[in-house]
């Protein structure tokens, strides 16, 4: 049983989650009910732990409801991928349910997973199904547990980089939950006996709880927004260890100071033999630390504050039953993607693809779905899935690489990487039509502001500056939008709150800089400030350095 540190009573999903058999409540019930595309109430917080959310039509809403209709429900299913590495014939099978079942485009998330969206409840199970035939699943993609675990793309550039991968699958199998429901209710598999989370316990974490691996000088995991982030230490081209980072967090609410986003805190070192085992204890401090009665407390980031970063780190030595040693060095320099063609140490090569927004669909004039389909029925390496909502084709011999090269071109998708620095650097949340939460656009907007900022960033010379530009249509940072060199949270539809001056290697948040923007205004305050870092940058100077050298925001 867990404990409640909390003199408050335990919240609803608590509640819910303490009476659910690990994790069945009343699912296979409520699937059969044909009277409703929705799920009981219950149970909406019970799937997230078996990868799937429900949502609907937000657009179609209230004419439905004047008809007296229920919304137009369908499911979000998310592809749980540690290190975000898939086969070509797992592309493959996820592409093609994603046409019998789902909307016909993929979501290539800012965790490495690959999203379904438009389900409707009669397939869902069938969905679920043919992506365990992929031998991919969706366990614990959502919900409080442990979710996919990150790490730097691309395991196939190095030895460094492979081994971090294997790290990250390590940890996902060992904090991965053990309930058979899962089996059972998806796959029809009898449970061989009585359940039991050796780790979790049947009330699961008080909230999400997030892992990732990054591989210096390149932060492109993101590893300061996760409840642990792990940062590689190299020596002498070896993976040796890693710093150990806690109590990451990007979300707000507005109107709520006690909620905010936070960076990790840096608490020491492990040797790579123990990386599994040092995310295992944190992970049982938070599972007895936090906060089972508010949600909104709930978070890694609040038990840190709560308990001190000197006194989670304690706890975390006392499960241990040693010391952590000491951070080493490490720098970050990006945590961006290298978009382009790379050769790996093993004389592969791997290109990575600019995807905006991360929807793998065909557009007209631009059939990226339909390449990458083509470029999967011929290619015998990997696909691997960006935390920048990206994806490398990885693993290419020098033979193959024509080939490759010719696809990319005849479907547009070389065409469409010639992209400005800004643009290549962004990152948008799904938001609008269907996330319940958005107060406003995301990945549906940015490219079309895109295309009239990509005009003022040429005509001010700024072309090819990499500038993250981060998007979310709430302030819950799915996007990791406090993390934007110029970072956009919606606060209604058209309207955002611009902020300016996070680093750009992920070490630095940005700082509020205008509320309830609209389009016109937000083109004119980044026209005045972009106007000014093309005339005052210094060499190699970062737009979120600049605007803080400047004094145009303060941290
Ligand atoms: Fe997220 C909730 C989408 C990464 C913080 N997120 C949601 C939901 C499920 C909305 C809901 O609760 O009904 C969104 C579903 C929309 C959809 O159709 O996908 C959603 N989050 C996403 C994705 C798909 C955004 C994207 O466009 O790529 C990302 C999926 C990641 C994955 O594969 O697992 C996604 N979400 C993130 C991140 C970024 C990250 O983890 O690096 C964050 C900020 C980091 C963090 O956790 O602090 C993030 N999502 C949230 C939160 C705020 C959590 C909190 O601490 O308060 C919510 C709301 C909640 O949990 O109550 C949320
Ligand atoms: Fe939805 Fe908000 Fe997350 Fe965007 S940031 S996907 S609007 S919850």
């Amino acid at each position: 049983m867990a404990i409640n540190n909390d003199p408050q009573p335990l919240s609803d999903v608590e509640v819910i989650k303490t009476k659910s058999r690990y994790l069945r409540g009343t699912i296979k019930e409520s699937l059969a009910d044909e009277v409703t595309g929705a799920l009981y109430p219950d149970d909406l917080q019970l799937i997230k732990f078996h990868g799937t959310y429900m949502q609907w039509d937000r657009p179609s809403e209230s004419e439905r409801r004047k008809q007296k209709l229920e919304p137009l429900y369908s499911f979000m299913i998310r592809v749980r991928i540690p290190a975000g590495v898939l086969t070509p014939a797992q592309w493959l099978g996820l592409d093609e349910l994603s046409s019998l079942y789902g909307s016909g485009t993929l979501k290539l998330t800012t965790r490495q997973a690959v999203e379904l969206h438009g389900v409707r409840k009669r397939h869902l199970k069938k969905a679920i199904k043919g992506i365990n035939d992929t031998l991919l699943d969706t366990l614990a993609a959502c919900g409080d547990v442990n979710r996919n675990v990150m790490a730097s793309a691309n395991p196939h550039l190095s030895r460094v980089h492979a081994e971090a991968q294997q790290v990250a699958k390590a940890i996902h199998t060992h904090l991965s939950p053990k309930t058979s429901a899962y089996r059972e209710l998806w796959l029809d598999v009898k449970p061989a006996g009585a359940d039991h989370e050796p780790i979790y316990g049947e009330t699961y974490l008080p909230r999400k709880f997030k892992i990732a691996l990054a591989v210096p000088p390149v932060n492109d995991t993101d590893v300061f927004a996760n409840d642990i982030g792990l940062i590689a230490i190299v020596e002498k081209n070896e993976l040796v260890g890693f710093n150990v980072a806690v109590g990451g967090g990007m979300s707000c609410t507005f109107g709520m100071p006690e909620t905010f986003a936070r960076l990790g805190s840096v608490i020491g070192y492990v040797p790579r033999s123990q990386a599994v085992n040092v995310c295992e204890k944190i992970l049982l401090v938070q599972r007895d630390h936090g906060n089972r009665s508010n949600r909104k407390q709930a978070r890694v980031k609040y038990t840190v504050e709560k308990l001190t970063v000197a006194g989670f780190k304690a706890e975390v030595e006392k499960r241990l039953g040693a010391p952590l040693a000491p951070a080493r060095d490490y720098k970050f320099k990006t945590n961006n993607d290298a978009y382009g063609w790379q050769q790996g140490e093993d004389g592969r090569w791997h290109i990575t693809l600019f995807v905006e927004g991360g929807r793998v669909k065909d557009a007209p004039g631009y059939p990226l779905r339909t390449g990458l389909r083509e470029i999967a029925r011929a290619h015998q390496g990997s696909f691997i899935v960006t935390g920048n909502q990206n994806v490398i084709i990885a693993g290419v011999s020098e033979a193959a690489k024509p080939a490759l090269q010719a696809l990319l071109d005849e479907h547009g998708i070389s065409a469409h990487q010639q992209v400005s620095g800004a643009r290549g650097s962004g990152l948008a949340c799904v938001a609008m039509p269907v996330c319940p939460l958005a107060f406003a656009d995301g990945e549906t907007y940015l490219p079309s502001l895109m295309d009239k900022l990509d005009p003022v960033l040429a005509e001010l010379g700024l072309k090819d500056v990499p500038i993250n530009i981060r998007m979310t249509g709430c302030p819950n940072g799915c996007a990791r939008s406090p993390l934007g060199e110029i970072g956009f949270i919606g606060r209604a539809p058209g309207k955002y709150n611009l902020y300016l001056g996070a680093s750009h290697s992920g070490d630095r948040l940005s700082t509020l800089y205008k509320e309830m923007l609209g389009e016109a205004d937000i083109l004119a305050h980044l026209r005045d400030v972009l106007s000014r870092f093309a005339k005052d940058r210094r060499q190699g100077e970062s737009f979120g350095d600049f605007v803080h050298r400047a004094g145009i925001v303060k941290a």
